[in-house]
């Protein structure tokens, strides 16, 4: 017999958690692919992030929450002065709530006078995030990385990821190969150089770190007033990772002068003054990267980027099950932003090496 799939009364979640008040509003905050994010406020005027975690993405919601634990005693214990945001325990003392119909749900209070920024609007903001990232990588660079469970296999194996992108090709699942051709194409040309920060990994020639993993600027909380960055959020996919990682995904979402999903692909370039402005405030948080890893910046700007597109490529080609989409489509357009910005690193590559050494001379003087 088939048992009709239940769905939870979301406005009633809150109450599963000590607040202060009664709710009397409760709006979705569209921003972000895989977890769905509400701003809830009591009669007391009380704000909350209220959010819905995504299980088919992250199976071990435990493991978020471990990592998320031993990450804020660490910055406790330590004494470095990084904010982080604080997820408040169910009445019965757990760190989220399970719904019963397969959802999981957690809560924080609402940083006050924060923003959250859907993309950098000038370099300077684009600079103050990089701040934000790296000052967390910062924080974090005596954590024992290895003591991070991965929330998400392989998340950045970027091997790995061709691997189950040949998969999804051979699959074929919907029948869509015929119309992506040439994006496959270019991605698999491009395995050797993709996947170079995974052999520097292997060789053990770059230091294993708490990443981010994730750094889109919307996860920087910014002061309203001041402009500052005053903390990172969406730390499920911290894990044991590269600092490369972190730098990449921020430039390939923030350095495009389109947004991820833009169709006109003549607008998307790699925006060359917003990746020297990256740059400078992550090599000025973040003092403690090694040679190796300010070498190893712009390589993670490409592995980030093309592995992105073909995550993008991977999930359309699987009938769009992993990111949610608005429209038919999203998935490629979103796969070809990042190829198209794949190609303008490919033609400005000495460039971009350039920048990052001034930008770490102009700091060792
Ligand atoms: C997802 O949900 P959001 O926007 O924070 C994805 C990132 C991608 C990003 C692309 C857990 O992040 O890895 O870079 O979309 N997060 C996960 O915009 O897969
Ligand atoms: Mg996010």
């Amino acid at each position: 017999m088939q048992t009709e799939k239940k769905t939870p009364d979301k406005r009633a979640i809150p109450c599963r958690f000590p607040i202060d008040g009664e709710v009397v509003s409760f709006e979705q905050i569209k921003e972000g692919h895989i977890n769905e994010t509400y701003l809830v406020t009591t009669d007391k005027g009380t704000k909350y992030i209220l959010q819905w975690i995504n299980r088919y993405v992250f199976p071990n919601v435990d493991a978020i929450m471990n990592n998320m634990s031993s990450i804020s005693a660490f910055l406790k214990d330590s004494g470095e002065r990084m904010a982080m945001i604080s997820y408040i325990d169910t009445l019965d003392g757990r760190s989220y709530y399970d719904d019963g119909c397969g959802g999981a749900w957690r809560i924080y209070r609402f940083v006050d006078n924060s923003v959250c920024l859907p993309r950098a609007e000038t370099p300077e903001q684009f600079c103050e995030s990089a701040r934000g990232f790296g000052a967390f990588q910062y924080a974090l660079r005596d954590f024992p990385a290895e003591c991070l469970e991965e929330t998400i296999e392989n998340f950045h194996n970027t091997a790995d990821r061709y691997d189950k992108f040949r998969a999804a090709v051979a699959e074929d699942a919907c029948g869509r190969l015929e119309e992506v051709r040439r994006e496959a194409r270019f991605i698999l040309e491009r395995e050797e150089r993709a996947c170079r920060l995974c052999r520097q990994l292997d060789r053990g020639e770059l230091p294993v770190r708490a990443t981010h993993n994730d750094t889109k600027i919307n996860n920087v909380l910014f002061d309203a007033d001041t402009g500052k960055a005053i903390c990172v959020i969406d730390l499920d996919t911290v894990m044991p990772g590269l600092s490369a990682y972190d730098f990449g995904d921020a430039i390939r979402f923030g350095a495009s002068t389109a947004a991820e999903d833009e169709p006109e692909l003549d607008r998307v370039r790699l925006d060359l003054e917003m990746f020297r402005a990256f740059t400078r405030g992550y090599l000025e948080a973040c003092p403690s990267l090694t040679a190796g890893e300010v070498a190893a910046l712009a390589q993670g700007a490409y592995t980030m980027t093309i592995e992105c597109g073909m995550r993008f490529l991977t999930d359309y080609l699987m009938g769009d099950r992993y990111f949610s989409v608005d429209r038919e489509k999203h998935n490629l357009d979103r796969c070809r932003t990042q190829l198209k910005l794949i190609s303008d690193m490919e033609e400005h590559w000495d460039e971009l090496e350039r920048i990052v050494a001034q930008e770490a001379a102009r700091l060792s003087v």
